[in-house]
């Protein structure tokens, strides 16, 4: 769907609000408990939150790419924590199944994960096989019109909540590389299937990932997503386009909300006779946090332009997140030295976001393979 400009500024102002009145207020508690609420989990339910990129037809709200980044940033200004809890049913989770799920694949899964009855997983990583995706081991034996599914998958968001994995597996024995490799819908509970224990997490406390365990985990053939072998690795690839995107704008959400509060915090709190504001070396910390944001915020909504209008953007997708997460750790190092001792203890929250940011520049891509994804395109284009 593309809204017209007042339902979608009537979509953000009410998003807006509920960051600002009903999320913001839970932050630490959530770092805290380690958990969301309940009672917040359904008020984000009743807001169509976890439909938003799931097409309309299958009851998600169907934003366009210009949309959807136009809420990342608003999301984005509150814990990643909450973010995280509806980012794998927009993102990484579901995006397999819109973009090459066979239409039963959709009718079967898309309803429940845009309400978010359903929670959506995406198992790429494992012990072995980060960055190198392609070099992944866990294998997927055809038995009769089933595959046999063997390994291990690890730092997998989501998955202790989750009622769906999308699972890349080796259909192909004799490959090594990318090519082989197959993505499967497996449901939770499927026998064979069992979690490991929650990972330890330096921040992005209340956003839960674990191992997810392959043991003999029996699949019909029919769980491939598009039902053809071998296309799991370029699906993963263009579900990581689009989240890499999202992500980015979640980036430039954070840094807001972090130049929001280093700026007051600098009005009010005085030394030297006067406000933090007033002094040059601190504004230059600022105006550095200010720009940058602003340079991350016009890359990421140009991109998602390209997107809407057909283009692919694997490069520009890929310089966004490069820039956009390298950036928001910039603005959250500032934000701490502005806030001084302040922004080291817990009380204003700033030294979680600092925590908390840090894995934007791994997740979904590090920073060093966006810019393999960049430069080998650069390469690839100039022999073109
Ligand atoms: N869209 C569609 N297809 C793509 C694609 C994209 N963005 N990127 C690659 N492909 C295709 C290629 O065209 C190639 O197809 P052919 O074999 O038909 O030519 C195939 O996929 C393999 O691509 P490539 O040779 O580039 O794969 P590599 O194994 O060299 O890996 C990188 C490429 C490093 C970019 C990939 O492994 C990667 O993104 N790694 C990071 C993984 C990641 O983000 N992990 C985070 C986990 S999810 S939280």
């Amino acid at each position: 769907m593309s809204m017209d400009n007042e339902t979608l500024s009537q979509f953000l102002d009410t998003l807006d609000s509920f960051v600002r009145e009903r999320l913001i207020p839970h932050e630490a508690e959530v770092a805290e408990a380690d958990a969301i609420p309940p009672s917040l989990v359904g008020e984000i339910r009743d807001m169509g939150l976890f439909g938003m990129a799931i097409p309309e037809e299958y009851g998600g709200l169907g934003l366009t790419m210009s949309e959807e980044v136009a809420a990342a940033f608003v999301l984005g200004q509150t814990s990643p924590a909450f973010r995280s809890l509806i980012g794998t049913n927009n993102g990484i989770g579901s995006q397999g199944i819109v973009i090459d799920g066979t239409p039963e694949q959709k009718e079967t899964y898309l309803p429940r994960l845009a309400t978010g009855e359903l929670i959506a997983s995406f198992a790429l990583t494992e012990p072995d096989a980060g960055s190198d995706a392609g070099s992944l081991k866990t294998s997927a034996r055809r038995d009769g019109d089933h595959f046999v599914i063997n390994g291990t998958k690890r730092y997998i968001t989501n998955a202790p909540h989750a009622g769906l994995f999308t699972v890349f597996a080796r259909t192909d024995p004799g490959s090594t590389s990318s090519a082989g490799v197959s993505a499967f819908l497996v449901e939770a509970g499927t026998p064979g299937l069992s979690l490991g224990a929650r990972d330890k997490k330096m921040g992005q406390k209340g956003s839960h990932t674990c191992d997810v365990i392959f043991d003999d985990c029996r699949v019909p053939a029919s769980a491939i997503i598009g039902g053809r072998e071998g296309q799991g690795f370029k699906t993963a690839m263009k579900v990581l386009d689009r989240g890499r995107l999202h992500i980015s704008a979640v980036c430039v959400g954070a840094a807001e909300r972090l130049i929001r509060d280093s700026l007051a915090y600098a009005m009010e709190r005085k030394q030297f006779g006067g406000p933090l504001a007033d002094k040059q070396l601190v504004q230059a910390m600022l105006a550095d946090s200010k720009a940058e944001a602003y340079a991350a915020r016009c890359m990421i909504e140009e991109t998602a332009r390209r997107r809407d209008a057909g283009r692919k953007i694997t490069t520009e997708a890929a310089c966004c997140k490069m820039f956009a997460s390298e950036m928001v750790g910039r603005v959250a190092d500032r934000a701490v030295q502005i806030f001084g001792g302040a922004g080291y203890v817990e009380d204003y929250g700033i030294e979680r976001f600092y925590r908390d940011v840090r894995l934007f520049r791994i997740y979904e891509g590090t920073t060093q393979i966006q810019q393999v994804v960049i430069a080998r395109n650069m390469v690839a284009e100039a022999q073109a």
